[in-house]
């Protein structure tokens, strides 16, 4: 355990103690909308970049001292376990990635290698530890990984999607199928989370972005159960913040895997919600991202809002809905995360 970043802003509100300031991070803080992140990936693919662990460490410390946000999130992707998946992942320059050899049926599932993460994602593990020798012991780190039903999106669809349904018709026709893979999935997503935390992440985020096309019903049958026993072999002790957009049905079936921290994207009312789901868990959100786009004092006051709508109430941890788009202003960001800091609750 890092003792240092214990006493840190994020990991107290995380574990909902009170804290004198509200801590802020942003998602996808580091990326294209930084010149510094442009430069580098002029001379590197994104995949390099990942890999080269001493350059994604660069990346992820860099980023904190640039913002001053209350936390580092590991320069990773979700997508990256599905190298070591042989599912042929590209990064497309400007759409995105592309699954060569998308799963369809059952036969592909059963086809799937066993793989250690340790091994096949260890460089993970080691932009961890550089990152921690950079930023030293007081700034927490947050490690991530996709959760599985976005993750198991892509593997299936191919790439991004609107009605996800090849991901459907898996769930309704072939139900043995989508949870064999479901529990690989899940079987990787704990060792490559663990791997991350012995490695010294003091958090973990699980991304569901594109969970909300599910309706209650069916997240309820066949993401729930495999979500919950995902969060339940996490190394104990450590925060679990999962994260999804269009979940405003789900919210409270989120909260049920377990899960310690739960992210609110920005089309939830934060003080309702709150309320609605519970004041006994923590919550992280939930600026719309597109507000930076705005003007200065615009994003002041938006900014202002979301903390008002927290009421300095123990377990609020500061983000945007969903991740920085690549054309975003870095100074409007600058200045978001000054009002963040600035902010007294009376
Ligand atoms: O340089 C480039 O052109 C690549 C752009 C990029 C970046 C900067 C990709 C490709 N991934 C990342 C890094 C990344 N991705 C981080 C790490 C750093 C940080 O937060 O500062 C994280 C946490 C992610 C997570 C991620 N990847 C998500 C979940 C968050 C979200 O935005 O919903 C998802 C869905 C992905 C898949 C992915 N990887 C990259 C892109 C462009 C996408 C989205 C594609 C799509 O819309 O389907």
């Amino acid at each position: 355990m890092n003792h240092a970043a214990a006493d840190s802003l994020f990991l107290r509100a995380c574990r909902r103690e009170a804290v004198a300031q509200t801590p802020g991070w942003l998602m996808r803080q580091a990326g294209r909308y930084l010149p510094e992140y442009r430069s580098i990936r002029e001379k590197l693919t994104f995949l390099e970049l990942c890999t080269r662990s001493e350059v994604a460490a660069e990346v992820t410390a860099g980023t904190v001292r640039r913002l001053g946000v209350d936390a580092a999130i590991v320069f990773a992707d979700i997508l990256l376990p599905l190298v070591p998946m042989a599912l042929g992942l590209t990064y497309e320059k400007g759409d995105g990635p592309r699954i060569a050899a998308p799963l369809r049926t059952g036969a592909d599932v059963a086809k799937l290698p066993s793989f250690d993460a340790d091994g096949e994602l260890g460089y993970v593990g080691e932009t961890i530890r550089l990152t921690r020798g950079d930023v030293g012991t007081a700034t927490p780190i947050i490690g991530f990984a996709g959760a599985p039903f976005t993750v198991a999106s892509y593997a299936i669809e191919g790439g991004s999607s609107r009605n996800y349904v090849h991901v459907k018709t898996m769930m309704y026709r072939d139900p043995a199928t989508w949870d064999a893979l479901m529990h690989y999935v899940v079987d990787m997503t704990v060792a490559y989370l663990n791997m991350q935390i012995a490695a010294g992440a003091d958090a973990v985020q699980l991304f569901d972005s594109w969970v909300g096309c599910l309706s209650i019903g069916d997240y309820a049958r066949y993401v729930q159960p495999h979500l919950a026993r995902l969060v339940a072999r996490i190394t104990p002790g450590t925060p679990v913040i999962l994260f999804g957009t269009a979940t405003e049905s789900l919210l409270q079936a989120e909260r049920d895997t377990g899960a310690s921290v739960i992210g609110f994207d920005w089309r939830v009312d934060l003080a309702a919600t709150w309320e609605r789901i519970g004041h006994d868990v923590a919550i992280q959100g939930n600026l719309d991202p597109v507000v930076l786009f705005a003007g200065r004092d615009h994003v002041v006051e938006e900014t202002r809002k979301v903390l008002a709508a927290a009421a300095g109430r123990p377990g609020h941890i500061f983000n945007l809905g969903h991740g920085i788009l690549p054309e975003t202003p870095v100074d409007n960001v600058l200045a978001l995360v000054d009002a963040v800091h600035a902010y007294e609750h009376r």
